[in-house]
């Protein structure tokens, strides 16, 4: 790896800051001829529905279909899939998801209620979504666990009706996608991409339905449609590049920490991996075991330039200040490769997933441990969650009074209502105080 090999930082460099800085930047750049051909795409399915749908699948995916039929799969074709997979596909996946589905399980928020003195009752409703929009990437991003990752969750919430969309250029399926779909309880699919796909589940077309909210990865084009879309409909994060923090107490296989940090280097060539020690001739082992193993990688080269753009090893002077970066960072995943990783955990306070013990890999949460690999990206642990059940519900607030309460809310009200000289309000207020006395 030579030249361009893994940058090495040391919180003893006097530019430390600045290269970090560097190292950590990183934004999605939506250039105005993506956004002005999204915005012409959203207005095309606006106002032609099915028939744009359709010419847009022909010209970007080369699927040249003559209606909507052609472009959708049943719950019977999901378990086609799912029945023609070899037998250790289908009991992984199955595996997995009965892991996710139990741990989103445990999320599920409850309705609540409580009463007053004077008879008031204070509450808030749960209700999930009615339905939800899966966007699925073709490509070289279709994974199957992210089918799981995005569904189940819905499904969990109690989302009746779940669509999801997923491209497929010159018509190849991938029918580990199309099995995981039927695994994670999709009614159905259709094998549609892009920004059309994204106005077709946001405003709806004679086929397609009209979703409430739209979740799921995507390129570009797909991300730039799902900001532009919101409002319309919900919509999840936006996601960066995949990410992962180790930190390593110099304890753990040299060779484990190189290809836990290989396997988020491998998704992008944007990824960031980053290992984090006080140790120093720990860190000079990871060195040596990166240099002999990359070469055996499958995906050597997309590692290689993940490591040399935003990969680095950064040696720190204790625990202490190892904790203040991951803070500083609030990565996507947090590994904590030491021995006693309760200890630190106490003080991490922005980390998306935090990976705890040495052998716990991330990889490891990515496809089966049962949280959710949809995570906030880009250090927008700082305020944002994994992706859950919370995400297919929203809450109502309940309020009954009791005569006796309305009569002592009314006088409180009516003041502050006169105060903003709102007075149909404060009438309104007025009517029930005292009238239970009448
Ligand atoms: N690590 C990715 C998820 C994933 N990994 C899917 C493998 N397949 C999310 O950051
Ligand atoms: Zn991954």
């Amino acid at each position: 790896m030579d030249k361009q090999s893994i940058h090495r930082l040391s919180t003893r460099q006097p530019d430390f800051e600045a290269r970090l800085g560097a190292l950590l930047d990183w934004e999605s750049v939506s250039s105005a001829e993506v956004q002005q051909s999204v915005d012409r795409i959203i207005a095309d399915v606006r106002s032609r529905g099915d028939a744009a749908v359709i010419d847009l699948t022909r010209q970007f995916d080369r699927l040249d279909v003559q209606d909507m039929s052609a472009l959708t799969l049943t719950a019977e074709r999901l378990e086609r899939a799912w029945q023609g997979l070899p037998e250790a596909q289908r009991q992984a996946l199955a595996v997995a998801g009965d892991r996710i589905r139990a741990y989103h399980e445990r999320q599920k928020p409850e309705s609540w209620s409580y009463q007053e003195a004077d008879g008031t009752l204070l509450g808030q409703k749960v209700t999930p979504l009615d339905r939800a929009g899966v966007y699925v990437p073709g490509g070289k991003a279709a994974y199957p666990s992210s089918v799981l990752m995005n569904v189940i969750p819905a499904h969990v919430a109690g989302v009746e009706d779940i669509v999801m969309v997923v491209p497929t250029p010159d018509g190849v399926l991938n029918e580990l996608v199309l099995a995981a779909a039927h695994v994670a309880g999709v009614a159905r699919v259709f094998t549609i991409g892009g920004a059309q796909a994204v106005a077709a589940l946001a405003y709806g077309t004679e086929t397609i339905p009209k979703v409430d909210k739209i979740v799921g990865p995507g390129n570009i084009f797909v991300a730039t449609a799902k900001r532009a879309v919101f409002g319309q409909v919900g919509i999840d994060m936006i996601a960066g590049p995949s990410e992962i923090l180790v930190v390593s107490d110099g304890g753990t296989d040299p060779d484990w920490l190189a290809m836990d940090l290989f396997s988020q280097a491998e998704h992008d060539e944007d990824a960031q991996a980053i290992l984090i020690s006080w140790d120093a001739r720990h860190l000079e082992a990871v060195a040596e075991s990166i240099e002999r193993l990359l070469p055996t990688l499958e995906r050597a080269d997309i590692v290689r330039e993940s490591l040399s753009r935003r990969g680095a090893l950064i040696l720190v002077e204790d625990e202490t200040q190892a904790l203040t970066l991951i803070n500083r960072i609030a990565p996507e995943h947090l590994e904590l490769s030491v021995e006693e990783p309760q200890r630190l955990v106490e003080h991490v306070r922005h980390a998306g997933a935090i990976f705890m013990g040495r052998y716990t890999a991330e990889a490891l949460g990515d496809y089966c441990a049962g949280p959710n690999h949809v995570l906030p990206t880009s250090g927008t642990a700082r305020f944002s969650s994994p992706l859950g059940v919370y995400d297919f519900q929203k809450r109502s607030s309940l309020i009954q009074c009791s005569p006796q309460g309305a009569s002592t809310l009314g006088q409180t009200a009516s003041v502050l209502a006169r105060g903003e000289s709102l007075t149909a309000h404060a009438r309104s207020a007025e009517n029930r105080i005292d009238s239970h006395k009448r």
